[in-house]
């Protein structure tokens, strides 16, 4: 069977039912709601993270990544660095098949910026169990400036399908004392 036109000509310009009326109106009014829903919860919520981001190339992430590391690396877990960085100094974690890189180690109540990007495709950076989660692009860095209240072991896991080994992209990160 094929399409048939609309019976009237002019079909655009019927009435519409009342009901469908009451309907358009609820959506409308119920959107606008939703609208400045949206700027109040930015400021009053507590859901969204006030990230920034910027262009980086993956070659100064690494760059600054392995600086940091180099200087306050304090020990070795599985492999991994454990970096102890001071309070308010800006640290990196790097994305990249199939690592978060490295184990960062923060202290409770002291704020830092913390920089994220991935070296070749994207990874979703999701910090558990306080469900954090943003987009890693290799070429952006994500800027946040995290103060943790809460001692203890953070893992984080990868949101983001991102090949053979995606199941296997865990880090973790540490608030102490
Ligand atoms: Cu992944």
């Amino acid at each position: 069977m094929s399409l048939s036109p609309p019976t009237e000509r002019i079909w655009w310009k019927e009435k519409i039912p009342t009901t469908e009326l009451i309907w358009i109106t609820i959506a409308f009014l119920w959107g606008l709601v939703m609208f400045f829903m949206m700027i109040y919860w930015h400021g009053a919520g507590e859901q969204n993270l006030s990230n920034e981001a910027y262009r980086i190339s993956p070659a100064n992430f690494t760059a600054k990544t392995q600086a940091m590391v180099d200087q306050y690396t304090v020990r070795e877990e599985s492999g991994y660095p454990v970096v102890h960085p001071p309070p308010g100094s800006d640290v990196y974690l790097i994305a990249r098949l199939w690592q978060w890189w490295p184990i960062l180690e923060l202290e409770k109540d002291e704020s830092y910026r913390l920089h994220i990007s991935a070296l070749d495709w994207q990874h979703g950076f999701s910090l558990q169990p306080v469900n954090i989660n943003l987009q890693i692009h290799p070429g952006y860095e994500m800027v946040l400036t995290v103060t943790p209240d809460q001692l203890g072991d953070y893992g984080i896991v990868c949101n983001e399908f991102c090949g053979i080994g995606h199941h296997t992209m865990l880090g973790k990160m540490l608030v102490v004392e």
